[in-house]
């Protein structure tokens, strides 16, 4: 499939009326209901503001538009002691360099394109592969990651209400990937057993993004040879079929030099360390690089050991 372009990153999306969005809290009412959602405090908190509801800034809106870009694997190599680690940064951890403005113009002049509506940017307000899944914009895989024909699983999901009447109401069953139908390989490659297939639900408490993308100490429970990207988990898509063309887009950062990757792993934090590496592997900006690095730090020290 041909997708159209911004600033060369490819995106897609779909939208959905509001009417729905009881239909889309019942989705996850439900499965609260039925227990299978993990307690675990932080993947609480997580969800704990989300709510398919009209916003109070957009009283009269009338569609909820879905969109997906299309982020891919980075690599990096991290020089040390003469050595050369070549590290992931999966997506959607590093900036891809498009901006909310952009975004905005988009949604407003190429997607809705009539003058005088407004939109709500909600991303984090929303369960977004579900809404995603459920407008038909893609489907899911076994290991509960939302998947696009053409565009795998590496994607950056975002929403707008509008109260501007998109044409188009799409709506959709809840769809598993085509794909999936005789593989359980992110199921027997999942490192910590945290994608069950039955329920269909991962137990997020097992999986490994939950503890690596945040500060603190990983649990007991975890083997800490199961790191292998700086930041998340890529071991349920990096083999997925589902992602075998997109793999091969696969691209990579400027290289941390020895000085740069010394520095990082002495906790010998500057502000010249903050904007070159923040320059070079964009994973944060330089607002807050110094409450950033202790974490790439522990995370880098389990991958050069
Ligand atoms: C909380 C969260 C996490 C948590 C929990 C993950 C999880 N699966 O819930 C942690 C920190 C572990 C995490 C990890 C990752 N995350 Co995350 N995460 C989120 C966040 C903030 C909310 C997700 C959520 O609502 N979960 C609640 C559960 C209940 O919803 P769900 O996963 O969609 O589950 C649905 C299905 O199970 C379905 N379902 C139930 N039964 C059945 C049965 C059938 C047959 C079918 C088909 C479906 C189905 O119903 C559920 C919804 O009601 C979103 C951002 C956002 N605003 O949405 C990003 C987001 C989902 N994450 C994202 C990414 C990229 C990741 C990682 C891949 C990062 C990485 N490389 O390590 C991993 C993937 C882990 C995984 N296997 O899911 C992207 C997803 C892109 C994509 N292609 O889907 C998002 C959208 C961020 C973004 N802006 O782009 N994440
Ligand atoms: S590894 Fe197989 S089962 Fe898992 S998401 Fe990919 S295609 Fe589906
Ligand atoms: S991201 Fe890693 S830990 Fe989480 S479900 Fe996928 S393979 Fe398992």
């Amino acid at each position: 499939m041909n997708y159209p372009s911004i600033k060369g990153i490819r995106y897609y999306y779909k939208s959905v009326s509001v009417e729905h969005l009881d239909d889309l809290q019942e989705d996850f009412d439900s499965l609260n209901r039925e227990g299978v959602l993990s307690n675990h405090e932080t993947y609480r908190y997580y969800l704990s503001n989300k709510k398919f509801a009209i916003p109070e800034t957009l009283p009269d809106a009338k569609s909820l538009i879905v969109l997906a870009t299309s982020t891919r694997m980075m690599y990096a190599n991290f020089h040390l002691q003469g050595r050369v680690y070549d590290i992931m940064i999966p997506p959607p951890y590093y900036d891809d360099g498009l901006l909310d403005e952009d975004l905005e113009d988009l949604v407003l002049n190429t997607i809705i394109q009539k003058p005088g509506y407004n939109i709500v940017k909600t991303r984090d307000q929303l369960h977004l592969k579900l809404l995603a899944v459920r407008s038909g914009l893609g489907t899911y895989g076994r290991n509960n990651i939302c998947y696009i024909d053409g565009m795998g699983s590496f994607l950056t999901l975002h929403a707008y209400y509008t109260n501007y009447k998109m044409d188009s109401d799409s709506w959709h069953s809840l769809k598993m990937m085509d794909h999936c139908e005789n593989c359980t390989f992110c199921i027997e490659n999942c490192p910590t057993k945290a994608i069950r297939g039955d329920p269909f639900v991962i137990d997020a408490s097992k999986c490994l993004p939950l503890y690596n993308e945040i500060d603190g100490e990983f649990p007991e429970w975890m083997d800490r040879s199961i790191h292998h990207s700086i930041m998340g988990c890529m071991k349920c898509q990096y083999l997925c079929p589902g992602n075998k063309e997109e793999i091969k887009r696969a691209d990579r950062f400027e290289d941390v030099s020895e000085e740069e990757t010394s520095m990082l792993l002495n906790g010998d934090f500057t502000e010249d360390l903050v904007s070159s590496l923040s320059f070079k592997i964009k994973m944060f900006d330089t607002s807050y690089g110094m409450e950033y690095l202790p974490r790439l730090k522990r995370n880098l020290e389990l991958l050069v050991k």
